[in-house]
């Protein structure tokens, strides 16, 4: 087995049943392609493998509303889907199919080793519901009915879309099938069921402290704190068998005996899916001089596998999937889960169904004519990144973000440092003279190029520190951080007022040389984040593209302050590398942005029409009584439902300084899982009261917006517990 370790990097398997938007871009691709792009660059051997999740429900049923069979969705959406995520850079080194051959062999040959190691399975007979007219078994979500938790008439068998709650067919009130329209009967099935119990003890170990069979495989401070908690409320439920076969015709045949009729569930198929794919790029990769043995990425001391998911596959990649990867014996558990929160749009949820939806190839079709659209895109969708808390889209931010960072400051810098060399040096980096210049401080003395190139080189440890925390947002900052700097000399040396009167001066040719290097610096730094910014900085400069291998010296310079372009060396004619959008002689792309808002509007607008009317405000409340309140800021770390009620949930919530139970009534919007890592106001002086007996110490504020729904006044303040609030 090959010894050099081995970078494992799966994102999330859409459902080919629709095509992607900005929420799952910006959710698991996008983080996952910065990571694999940066582990590329450090030299380091890496797979990133998606594809297309093709089985389950969800495909059935799109086929049936648009009156096709499943292939030619899945065949429709895989094609879109692979395309947009190509275009806008996201480097797959496979995006394999479920419906690929070999994947049915591999989740086969999966599910029998299971069998075969015995113990994992037990076949057990239940009802279930069947559809008489259609002489067919109902998987969940062939079920719609009346939510028991919140009376919503279009309940799935397994969710209710309307208020979250997790439910099963029998939950539902007046269950009607959705092929016949009937209501089904209730016949006998038999199903394996995957003894997930029987592994929550160890999970609950390797969860917590990052050990299993006594080894230390990762260290759980490394992983994010809503995904460890969203698992703790799991195991504290307690985990029960799941049922991982169904009585379906679209998936993969259950291989064994007295099985017909029966796939195999499409959670259980699909993360054996990046193992596929992980196979097929192997078998598509190797030669005969350099064989690739897949076994290297997934089994092994020398595999490192990182699983890029939303919040809403949490369980099935921390908890599910290492279950079955560690019955089956011979694969490694995932190091590390950093999944992320949701992104909204203009606040509210992206759905498809209501059109509150920007889809990935939608974007690009708009925004085709729009320079740079992909990284304008990628840099907007970054900086707003839901890693801990769930972020928001708005197209003013965008261009905020366009105009302001990437115009004004790095692409300005770039524009700035290129034309005053052709200018002042017919396009060659000057040679470094003795002598001084300003750096960034405007207190202190002038200093040496050196000292500028270490500073960078210290930007470049955080960089690097960053990343390896999957904290993006701050990764960014950092990279933006090296362009202002590279502005800053510029300003304060102002080479172009010196260059008239004396162009040999040390302040002249000393700024440039920097400023040379700097933009060096970052057509590497940009390189996992914008990358098609930094391939345009690369040609620019005429520099070699960045592919593996090569960036070992480059890196090495950038960390030791050595600089990356000799004295001589020949760059390449201005280019702008970024249009500004709010461009007053070119109104094009602002034009863009507003029909985008303009869209968005005519949805609110049709919304608010189709709503009810708002709740009468209540009656006048004092200035002395609303100052008796203390506010406090603090984060739902722990919650639960309170058993035997619908609308209450138990919350423990940080203040920074101490912990509270808190029994908040928002059951019926919120699941317990959702609102781990949750900001909350608290009303911390409010008398303690016993609900369903428990003591409730304080009150959690919450607001009703226009369509009843409760959400949480959340404070946005990002950072520490424990804030009044003024
Ligand atoms: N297709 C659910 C989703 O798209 C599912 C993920 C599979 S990852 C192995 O959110
Ligand atoms: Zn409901």
């Amino acid at each position: 087995m090959n010894k050099t370790k081995k970078h494992t990097i799966t994102a999330a398997l859409p459902y080919a049943n629709g095509a992607l938007h900005l929420g799952h871009l910006a959710g698991a691709y996008l983080p996952a392609d910065i990571y694999a792009r940066f582990l590329r660059l450090q030299g380091k051997d890496v797979i990133f493998v998606c594809g297309s999740d093709e089985h389950g429900a969800a495909i059935t049923i799109r086929a049936k509303k648009e009156g096709k069979t499943p292939q030619e969705i899945i065949d429709k959406y895989h094609t879109i889907n692979k395309k947009s995520f190509e275009d806008l850079g996201i480097s797959f080194d496979m995006y394999h199919r479920t419906s690929d051959p070999l994947h049915h062999k591999t989740a086969q040959d999966f599910f029998l080793k299971l069998v075969e190691n015995g113990d994992e399975f037990e076949e057990k007979e239940s009802e279930q519901y069947f559809d008489e007219e259609y002489q067919q078994f109902l998987a969940d979500r062939y079920i719609i009915g009346t939510c028991p938790t919140c009376g919503h008439e279009e309940a799935y068998g397994d969710q209710c879309e309307s208020c979250g709650a997790t439910l099963s067919p029998m939950e539902l009130v007046n269950p009607r099938s959705t092929m016949s329209g009937k209501t089904p009967v209730l016949r006998t099935t038999k199903h394996w069921y995957f003894k997930l119990d029987k592994h929550g003890e160890w999970l609950k170990t390797w969860l917590q402290e990052g050990k299993k069979d006594g080894k230390q495989l990762h260290d759980p401070k490394d992983w994010k704190k809503h995904v460890l908690g969203q698992c703790s409320s799991w195991l504290e439920e307690g985990l029960l068998p799941r049922a991982i076969t169904r009585d379906l015709d679209w998936g993969i045949k259950v291989p064994l005996e007295g099985a017909d009729g029966k796939v195999l569930y499409v959670w259980f198929d699909a993360p054996i899916g990046y193992i596929s794919a992980t196979k097929q790029w192997a078998e598509d990769n190797s030669t005969d001089e350099m064989p690739i043995d897949w076994k290297d990425y997934w089994q092994g001391d020398n595999a490192e596998l990182t699983h890029f998911i939303g919040k809403d596959n949490i369980v099935f990649h921390c908890i599910v999937f290492p279950a079955m990867l560690s019955a089956h014996g011979d694969y490694v558990l995932p190091t590390n889960v950093p999944a992320n929160q949701f992104l909204n749009l203009e606040g509210k949820k992206f759905s498809k169904s209501k059109g509150w939806v920007i889809e990935q190839h939608q974007y690009l079709e708009e925004f085709k004519d729009f320079p740079n659209k992909e990284d304008a895109l990628r840099y907007a969708l970054i900086r707003t990144l839901p890693e801990t808390k769930d972020g928001d889209f708005k197209w003013d931010e965008f261009v905020a973000l366009h105009d302001n960072e990437l115009v004004a400051n790095l692409g300005n810098f770039i524009n700035r440092v290129v034309s005053l060399t052709h200018k002042y040096y017919d396009g060659r980096v000057p040679a470094v003279v003795e002598g001084m210049i300003q750096g960034m401080d405007e207190t202190a003395d002038a200093v040496t190029v050196d000292t500028i190139l270490q500073k960078v080189a210290h930007k470049m440890e955080e960089l690097e520190r960053y990343i390896l925390k999957f904290e993006f947002k701050n990764a960014i900052q950092t990279v933006m951080d090296i362009a202002s700097m590279g502005n800053i000399i510029l300003q304060r040396n102002e080479p172009w007022k010196l260059w008239k009167e004396s162009p040999d001066s040390p302040i002249v040719a000393n700024s440039m040389y920097v400023s040379l290097q700097i933009a060096a610096a970052l057509s590497v730094v940009t390189a996992p984040f914008l990358p098609f910014t930094s391939h345009k900085l690369r040609t620019l400069l005429s520099l070699k593209l960045l592919v593996g291998e090569d960036f070992g010296a480059t890196r090495e310079h950038l960390m030791t302050g050595k600089p990356l372009m000799p004295q001589g060396h020949i760059i390449n004619e201005p280019e702008l590398l970024f249009a500004k959008i709010n461009d007053r002689k070119d109104k094009s792309r602002l034009e863009l942005i507003e029909r985008q808002k303009v869209q968005l509007e005519e949805l609110k607008q049709q919304a608010a029409v189709a709503n009810k009317k708002a709740e009468p405000i209540k009656e006048i409340c004092t200035f002395d009584d609303f100052t008796k309140i203390d506010l406090r800021v603090g984060t739902i770390v722990a919650a639960q439902k309170v058993k035997k009620s619908k609308k209450l949930l138990q919350l423990t919530i940080d203040l920074g300084f101490e912990k509270r139970t808190v029994v908040s009534g928002i059951a019926l919007h919120y699941s317990a899982e959702e609102v781990i890592g949750q900001q909350v106001t608290l009303v911390a002086n409010l008398a303690p009261r016993k609900m369903m007996g428990i003591d409730s110490e304080g009150m959690v504020l919450m607001a009703e917006d226009k369509d009843g729904k409760l959400v949480f006044v959340n404070p946005a303040i990002a950072t520490s517990n424990g804030i009044t609030v003024q």
